[in-house]
This record gives structure tokens, C-alpha cells and sequence, in this order.
């Protein structure tokens, strides 16, 4: 555990590091409790850091120090200072070697950083500053080297793997193993990986564009081996994209990949050995949804695409984390809108951004997507860092267009390979690639919060002119009152009443992307015949909130006629939103709740649609969320969403029983199961028309599920089936449905977590008794993130009902919980603290009692470093 009231960093601070590290020769020999580190690094004065030898400066946190030599000498105890999280030695020449003896303890790291044991599987997580935990070291991202790593271990481990490429292996006199890894490529310390265990692997080969053979080999379990062709066949899919679009090809003679069950986040890029969460990586039709078949895929591309964006170009500092975020992520995006449906990803993503992304910058923790300051890094790997960083890049992609891009990463890349940089340098190489100025733009970077357009229009039939106004605020975020106006590439249309998209210009261009600049700014258009309706910020253009007056009929005609079918889906979003906040407002002043017929028929206009992509219209016909309801206003009513929410969703399932029925039968069919785009599309739609059939509660839909459960062959139809019973069925079926699920996947770790998360998750079956009851089961464990998120998670962050209880239970549940993690687990408690610091917008004694149970983990005394931060910034 860190100290209390740590300390706090700040970007203006940086400076370059004293000492230089060219190569580590690092030693392992493993034992549970015990583990031997011998690190020797070549040390050398960085030249552009200042004159003198100034004392050299390590990080290290809970180690056993050994002992320190420098040049073969040892050095006595009384010479160096050893820090609470570090080392502090004289330096008496500008070059030397240092060595390094410590011993850690992987058995009770419970941390899940540094080294650290998952079912008996020794392995590793070093970002942010996890490498502090294995030995001494200036554990900072610019400080790059070059790794050699001899793993020693008993017999009972035989697979030993590190960074780079195999050049020894053999016995010990005592008659364990080791085996040598060098990496050739220098890497700051982050991207160290270490595994050892007794693993199974299914290997394949890729051959990359220049002709070089890659070996690409996947470790998890032997029970698991079934399960790592999906992704394997993303791999090699990722690495043929990133040569098709980026020109960037894999640089190791072999990629290995490895799965652990207890990890605190999806996977992580280590150089040429990437581990990653058993959930983000192995599936099996039999095993795993869509979902997580389409998750796996866009996070194994993720990593892979960090070889270079963040590996062979990395950060300077970790306020720079958004460089290699933000970017990979806006690759990772793009290679799954080109695998898939890419209206249907922008639809996911911009969710996620509208409602998680928007409430964080709404809330205490609200920072720029290259933060000023943190008390602790792990707290800003954030929506803000990885989903805005990636929609500041995609709009950088809109401005310059997709071959002005290309041509700013070419010289970015070519620039600065094997460098840590700034993301001044990643613009500065757009800019310069490109012959633009993108100074206001920047602005993106260093001004945190969700910009608001309102946008008003006028006609003049006389004259044919048509008139967008636009004028953009920013609300204020802690630390920064006033904002400056924001570069706002705003893409858009206008449909005439057929619906077709109008000429804005006397070429006939039917989409432009608007440059906004200033606070206010008006764009006129000549020669339009009549009253065109706007369709805005078209693919979600720029991470804006825009508020135009649009009325019910208008976005129903959006919805069914705009060329741009994000925009469309969009529309239905507006539209039942509308309808949502009226059904508030109704259930607020007592009246009787109705459901706009308008609403009703647009659903099934929609619900009839052949035309329409299966998947978008399975994202049209769900009303935004709870999350997102809370997400619009100044004050959260939660009761008022609930029942608003609530009574819509049984009202259209009603209204639409035919339809939806009709839909379902159409869908239900017999194909063998494949996770490609179009059958996963179609399962979507089917799945979607269950969840509304079921939430009517009449027998006859429940019994549907009821089949679909019996017979389904893949997870995707039994898990939708399975939640149908749980959210809406009676007691006795839910129950006898979950324990034949539970009978049939006990052995199988994805699925129980998947069965933990639907029960907590629900509104109807996951009360706080019963989530309780779910952390006494035998396979839920506190120390694994997983099962933690899935029960305590779901629970604080998918159960929006039983989480605001009126009777603040929910709240001081979590509390409580949060307060036990802290000790096992600091990065995984600052997580799940988050839903309780939005108290501020919660309208009455929710809000209290929220603020209560926060007060409460603050009253327990010691906390990390991270949940103090969170906790903290809270309160104010
Ligand atoms: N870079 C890692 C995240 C590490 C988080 C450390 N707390 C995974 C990723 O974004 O690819
Ligand atoms: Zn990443």
C-alpha cells in the first residue's frame, strides 16, 4: 500500500531523466514467496540533462534490497539511502554498471501489478509503474533500454517466456530450467512481460508484407486450448490491416500471446508478448456471445497496433498516455468498422462516449484528455484518455481526410520511431505532413469537458438563403472556470421534403464539414428552393452535445430518410429521449403515464424495415439507457427515470407484440452458428425482440425464451434467452434456468463470470440480498477483477434500479465493499468507487446518502493512493 494524502504530479514538472539505462540484464529465479531478481543495468549521464553527477535515483516499491554493487564492487549500505519507494545512490562516473540483488513475493501480491501468481501462473503487468515492483529502476517511459531476461523455474513451470526472442535454454546444476529472451528493441520499462507456467499453446504463421515469416503462438491453460482460434484468426486479420492502411509491419521473428485469469484490465501490448485478460481473448460458439466474439477481436487488433503506436513510438510521460491511447484506439475502431457493420460501431461507440465519457466529464474527476496532474496514473486510464483521445483523433482524420492522415502518420511514425514523445509531436507531424495550422485545435488536449452547439436556422423564401447559427459553450471542470473556444469539424446535410439530401454549393456536394472556430459563428447557404431540415454532426463528427429544436415529426422523418445512418439512429435516440424526459415529467406531477403514439409508430415502421441493416435496427429499436437518461439533465431523479424507463419499454412491448413476434419468427432460424457480421446482426435483432416480447410478462413470450434456452447451440441465444427469464420471468423458472446453466458451465471460467454478471446486473432479480448471496458462492473470489466486476460491477454500474434503492443500501453496499478491495486491490477499488462520486446531481436524500457512503470509505483512515485521489477530489 502506498502512503495516504499522496503526493500530487504535475505536467509542468517534467524533466528529462539524469541517467540513461542502454541495456538490463535481468535474472529470475522463481519461487511463490520468494523470487530472486539480479538486475544488472549499463547506466550512463544523459547528456541533455544538466552538468555533474547528481545522485541516481531508482523507483522501487516493496522490495527486499539484497544488495547493490557498481562496477563489480559492492557497495556498503551506508553509501546509498533506501527510500519507501525507491533508492538513492552517489555517482562517481558518467558511465557504469549496476547491479542489483532483490527479492519480491508473487504469491501475496494481490495488487495484480509488477510479478505476480494467477492459478499458479507466474505473470507480469508493468504499466503504468508496476516495473517498480520487480526491481530498482527509473521506471519511467523515457528512459528506453534494451532487455535480456534468464527466467529460471522447477520443472512444474515449463513454459518460460519473456520479450523479443528465444537465445538460450537449458538445466541448472540443480536441475531446474531456464530459458534467455532478448528483445532488440529498446523499450522503456512498462513494456517488460515475464510468464511462466505450465501452458499449452496452438501456434500459426503470418507472413507480412515484406516477406518475413512470423511465428504467432497463443498460450492459455490446457482446458482452455479450445478456445484462442477466434483470436488468433483476429491477429492475423489486424496485422494484414495494419499494412493495408498504415503501411506498418510487425518487426519480431514471433508474437506470442497469453491468457491469465486475473488481470485488472482487458490485455496489455508488452513487447512482442502480449497478456491478456482470459475474458478478452478466448471464445468458443459454444462458450462465448457476439459480444465478446467482437470484443476479442477489436482487443487483440488493439494491442497488436501498439507495437507501433505506443510501443516503437511511445510516451514521453504518462500525461502523454493519451498519444498512444487515443490513437490506437481510433485504429482499433476503424479496423472493427471495416471488419463489421461500421454504422453499428460508431453506434456502440458513441453510446459508450454519450454516456460514461459525457458523466466523467461532468463529474469530480473531469480532466483534459492530456491531464495537467494526478496523484496516481492508474486513475487516468480513463474514458476521457482512451474514448475522447480517439474521437480528438478522428477528428484530426476528418480535417485532413483520410490520405492527409496517412501521410501525417507516415512522418509521425517515421519521425519519431524509437523515441518517447509528446502529443505536440504527434500534431506537430499532422500539421507538417500536411502544410495546416492546427493551433486552435490543440485546445482538445488541454481543456477538459463536453462542448455544447446550439444550433438555430433561418429561411428566407424570397431570397433562397438559408442561415446555420452556431454557438458553442464549454461547462466549467474543476480547476478550469472559463474555456476558449474549441476547433469543431462539424459534418452535416440538409434534406429537402423528399427527403433527399439538398446541394450546399454550386457543385451539388450534398455533405460538408463545417470548420467552427468561434464562439458564434453563421454559415450561409444560396439557392435552396425550400426549408431544408438539418441533419448535424453527421457520424458523430466531433464529441459535442447539439441541441436543435427538432420536432417529433422532423426526427421522424430523420429517422427514416437521412442518407446518414448514424444520423438516423441518432434521430430515434432524440426521439425517445423526448419521450422519456415527458414520461419524467408526467410521473413527477402525478400524472398518468402514456406512451406518444408517434413513438409507437415509429418503432414498428422501423421493426418492418427489410432494408435496414438487422443490427441497426436492433440499435434503434433499445431506448437509451438509464445511464444515459441520468446523463442529460442538471439533476438526477432516479426514481423518475426508473419508472419513466420502466414503463416505456412494457408499454412498446405491448404495443409492438405482433410485430416483435413476427420479427423474432423470422430470425429463429437453424444456422449453424458464425460470428460474422451478418449473422451476428441478426441475432441481435431476434435477441432485441425477445428482451421486449419477454418484458411484457405474458407467458407465452416467457415460454419462447423458455425454448430458445433448451435449445440453444451457441451462447449468444442462451445467454439473450437466459436473461429473458431472469429480468422478466417468475421466480421458480429464472431459478431452475440459472442452476441448469450453472450445472452445465461451472468448469468454465468465462461463462460463470457471465452468469454472475446477468443476475447482479438485473433490476429485477439481482436485489442487494441476492448479490450478496452471489459473493458467498464458491466460485466468485475477491481477489479476481473479474468476478469483482461482474457481481460488485454489475451491480454499481449495469443495475441502475437496485443500485439506488431508496433506502441508500445500495450505496453503502458498495461503500463497503469498495473499503475491503482497497486492501487487495487499490486499482480495482478506485474503479468501482466511481458511480458513487456523481452524488452532486442526485435531486435529495439519494444524493446524501451517496455523499454519506463516500464520507464513509474516506472515515476508514488509510486508503491507497488511488482511492484516496478518487475519493477525495469527491468530497469537495
Ligand atoms: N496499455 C494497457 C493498459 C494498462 C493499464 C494500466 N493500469 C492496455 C491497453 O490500453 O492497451
Ligand atoms: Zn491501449
Amino acid at each position: 500500500m502506498k502512503d495516504a494524502q499522496p503526493h500530487t504530479v504535475y505536467l509542468k514538472d517534467y524533466r528529462a531523466p539524469d541517467y540513461l539505462v542502454d541495456t538490463v540484464h535481468l535474472h529470475f529465479e522463481l519461487q511463490p514467496k520468494a523470487t530472486l531478481v539480479r538486475s544488472q543495468l549499463k547506466i550512463r549521464r544523459n547528456p541533455e540533462a544538466g552538468e555533474g553527477l547528481p545522485p541516481l535515483q531508482l523507483d522501487g516499491v516493496e522490495l527486499e534490497l539484497l544488495s547493490v554493487s557498481i562496477d563489480g564492487e559492492l557497495v556498503p549500505a551506508s553509501r546509498y539511502r533506501e527510500l519507501p519507494d525507491g533508492l538513492s545512490l552517489p555517482v562517481a562516473a558518467p558511465e557504469f554498471v549496476l547491479e542489483i540483488h532483490n527479492r519480491i513475493n508473487p504469491e501475496d501480491n494481490t495488487s495484480l501489478e509488477g510479478l505476480y501468481l494467477s492459478n499458479d501462473m507466474y505473470c507480469t503487468q508493468c504499466e503504468a509503474e508496476g516495473f517498480r515492483k520487480i526491481t530498482y529502476y527509473p521506471d519511467r517511459p523515457d528512459v528506453m533500454s534494451r532487455f535480456t531476461t534468464t527466467i529460471v523455474a522447477p520443472r512444474q513451470y515449463p513454459v518460460l517466456l519473456s520479450n523479443g526472442n528465444e537465445i538460450a535454454r537449458g538445466t541448472t546444476e540443480d536441475g531446474r530450467q531456464f530459458v534467455t529472451w532478448e528483445d532488440p528493441f529498446a523499450k522503456p520499462s512498462y513494456l517488460f512481460a515475464l510468464v511462466a507456467g505450465d501452458l499449452q499453446h496452438v501456434e500459426d504463421s503470418y507472413t507480412t508484407a515484406s516477406g518475413r515469416q512470423v511465428k504467432l503462438q497463443i498460450f492459455t491453460e490446457a482446458k482452455n486450448i479450445g478456445k484462442c482460434d477466434h483470436a488468433m484468426r483476429s491477429l492475423k486479420k489486424a496485422m494484414r490491416w495494419d499494412e493495408e492502411v498504415y503501411g506498418r509491419e510487425y518487426d519480431l521473428d514471433i508474437f506470442m500471446v497469453v491468457a491469465v485469469d486475473h488481470f485488472n484490465m482487458g490485455a496489455m501490448e508488452n513487447k512482442g508478448l502480449n497478456i491478456f485478460n482470459s475474458a478478452c481473448v478466448l471464445a468458443s460458439p459454444e462458450t462465448a456471445t457476439d459480444s465478446a466474439f467482437q470484443r476479442i477481436e477489436s482487443i487483440v487488433a488493439h494491442e497488436y497496433f501498439h507495437n507501433w503506436s505506443g510501443n516503437r513510438v511511445t510516451c514521453r510521460d504518462w500525461f502523454q498516455l493519451s498519444l498512444k491511447e487515443g490513437f490506437t484506439v481510433f485504429r482499433d475502431a476503424e479496423f472493427s468498422a471495416d471488419m463489421n457493420s461500421r454504422a453499428v460501431k460508431r453506434i456502440e461507440d458513441v453510446s459508450l462516449l454519450r454516456t460514461t465519457q459525457f458523466a466523467e466529464d461532468a463529474g469530480p474527476m473531469a480532466h483534459p484528455v492530456r491531464p495537467d496532474s494526478y496523484m496516481e496514473i492508474s486513475n487516468f486510464y480513463t474514458l476521457t484518455v482512451y474514448e475522447k483521445g480517439a474521437e480528438v483523433v478522428r477528428m484530426i482524420h476528418t480535417l485532413l481526410g483520410g490520405a492527409g492522415f496517412r501521410k501525417g502518420s507516415d512522418l509521425y511514425f517515421e519521425r519519431h520511431d524509437g523515441r518517447a514523445v509528446t502529443c505536440e509531436d504527434f500534431i506537430k507531424a499532422m500539421e507538417d505532413a500536411n502544410g495546416v495550422d492546427l493551433g486552435q485545435f490543440r485546445r482538445w488536449y488541454s481543456q477538459a469537458g463536453t462542448p455544447v452547439l446550439e444550433v438555430t436556422d433561418a429561411y428566407d423564401s424570397a431570397s433562397g438563403n438559408y442561415a446555420l447559427t452556431i454557438k458553442q459553450t464549454c461547462p466549467a471542470t474543476p480547476g478550469q472556470e472559463k474555456k476558449l473556444p474549441f476547433h469543431i469539424p462539424l459534418a452535416f446535410g440538409l434534406l429537402g421534403a423528399d427527403g433527399r439530401d439538398l446541394p450546399l454549393d454550386a457543385a451539388g456536394t450534398t455533405q460538408m464539414v463545417l470548420q467552427i472556430t468561434e464562439a458564434e459563428q453563421t454559415f450561409s447557404f444560396s439557392g435552396l428552393t425550400e426549408r431544408p431540415l438539418p441533419s448535424l454532426l453527421r457520424g458523430f463528427s466531433a464529441p459535442v452535445k447539439v441541441r436543435y429544436g427538432y420536432s417529433t415529426e422532423q426526427l421522424l422523418f430523420l429517422m427514416r430518410c437521412d442518407s446518414d445512418e448514424f444520423n438516423r439512429w441518432d434521430a430515434s435516440q432524440r426521439l425517445a429521449l423526448m419521450a422519456l424526459e415527458q414520461l419524467q415529467r408526467d410521473y413527477r406531477e402525478g400524472n398518468k403515464l402514456q406512451l406518444q403514439a408517434e413513438l409507437v409508430e415509429a418503432y414498428r415502421s422501423v421493426l418492418q424495415n427489410r432494408d435496414l441493416d438487422p443490427a441497426l435496427v436492433a440499435e434503434m429499436l433499445s431506448l437509451p439507457s438509464e445511464q444515459t437518461l441520468a446523463e442529460q439533465g442538471e439533476q438526477i431523479d432516479a426514481e423518475a427515470i426508473i419508472v419513466a424507463r420502466r414503463f416505456a419499454r412494457e408499454a412498446l412491448a405491448e404495443a409492438l407484440h405482433d410485430d416483435l413476434l413476427a420479427c423474432y419468427r423470422r430470425l429463429h432460424t437453424e444456422k449453424p452458428y458464425s460470428p460474422d457480421a451478418a449473422d451476428i446482426a441478426e441475432r441481435s435483432l431476434k435477441n432485441a425482440c425477445l428482451a421486449y416480447l419477454c418484458a411484457t410478462g405474458r407467458a407465452d413470450t416467457l415460454l419462447l425464451a423458455q425454448e430458445q434456452f433448451r435449445d440453444a447451440a451457441n451462447m449468444t441465444d442462451s445467454a439473450a434467452a437466459l436473461a429473458g427469464l431472469v429480468n422478466h420471468g417468475d421466480e421458480a423458472v429464472a431459478q431452475s434456468a440459472l442452476d441448469s446453466f450453472y450445472q452445465r458451465w461451472q468448469q468454465d471460467t468465462q461463462v460463470i463470470e457471465l452468469w454472475f454478471g446477468l443476475q447482479s446486473s438485473s433490476a429485477k432479480w439481482g436485489k442487494l440480498d441476492k448479490v450478496r448471496a452471489l459473493m458467498q458462492h464458491p466460485a466468485f473470489e475477491l481477489k479476481n477483477p473479474n468476478k469483482v466486476r461482474a457481481v460488485i460491477g454489475g451491480f454499481a454500474n449495469r443495475n441502475f434500479t437496485q443500485f439506488h434503492c431508496s433506502d441508500g443500501s445500495g450505496f453503502a453496499f458498495v461503500a463497503e465493499q469498495v473499503v475491503v478491495l482497497d486492501k487487495l486491490n487499490p486499482q480495482i477499488a478506485a474503479r468501482l468507487v466511481i458511480p458513487l462520486t456523481r452524488w452532486k446531481k442526485y435531486l435529495g436524500e439519494l444524493g446524501l446518502q451517496m455523499k454519506q457512503a463516500l464520507q464513509s470509505i474516506m472515515d476508514t483512515g488509510k486508503l491507497s493512493a488511488d482511492l484516496y485521489e478518487v475519493v477525495s477530489k469527491s468530497l469537495v
